[in-house]
């Protein structure tokens, strides 16, 4: 019988070799995970960063983390001082440690041990353009992202630009690893579209953990 009160559990969706989505993984807690987001951005608020082609990116960002990712006029880097601030960027909670350690181990990554994790806040029409993530030292290490609030359009290719690209929607709780081959992956995520989400209002949140240092 079709039962619309039923809550799915989590379950694992491979997508390519090295890479699996844990569809609502991050579900249940993610009111916890969401009220940590503010006292974050209450110690370092979400900024637009300007690339160093002096582009204004449309998705806001702040970390968390003994290191956090930024652009500016310099190019692209870790540091483990805001340059915005002059400040450390706030610890990372331990809720966040854990669970980004136990999804990486339940894709397949048992060693994971982040120290940095990028918080980018999307509002209708933001969105990020197809990239890879090569800023990290070790790339054996996989990244974990940590999707709440409004669903995205996220797209993955291959190794080159030009390459072909899939869609995936990302919704609420949905936890993505990427790893092994995948990790050089090109990808981004389409402009938001609007809505209303009962947990994050306007917004989509997007936590990616990452081990920036060897
Ligand atoms: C595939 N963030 O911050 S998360 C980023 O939803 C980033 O905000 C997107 O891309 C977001 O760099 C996508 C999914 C993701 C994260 C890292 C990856 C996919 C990835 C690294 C390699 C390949
Ligand atoms: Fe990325």
């Amino acid at each position: 019988m079709l039962d619309l009160f039923s809550e799915e559990a989590p379950w694992l969706e491979p997508l390519a070799e090295g890479a699996a989505i844990l569809r609502r993984r991050a579900r249940d807690e993610a009111a916890a995970l969401l009220a940590l987001v503010d006292d974050i951005a209450a110690q370092n608020p979400f900024h637009h960063r300007i690339t160093p082609g002096g582009h204004r990116m449309s998705v806001a960002m702040t970390n968390c983390g003994d290191f956090g990712w930024s652009t500016d006029a310099r190019g692209y880097q870790y540091s483990e001082y805001d340059s915005v601030s002059g400040q450390r960027w706030p610890a990372m909670p331990d809720r966040f440690h854990q669970l980004a350690v136990a999804c990486a181990e339940e894709a397949g990554f048992p060693h994971f041990q982040p120290d940095a994790c990028l918080i980018n806040r999307y509002a209708p029409e933001a969105k990020l353009s197809l990239h890879q993530d090569k800023d990290e030292q070790d790339m054996r290490q996989p990244i974990v992202s940590v999707s709440l609030g409004l669903p995205a359009v996220f797209q993955f290719g291959g190794f080159e630009r030009g390459d072909a690209v899939q869609r995936v929607l990302l919704e609420h709780g949905d936890v993505v690893v990427w790893g092994g081959p995948s990790r050089l992956r090109y990808h981004g995520i389409l402009p938001l579209k609007a809505g209303s989400h009962p947990a994050t209002g306007a917004f989509r949140y997007n936590l990616t953990f990452r081990r920036a240092f060897r």
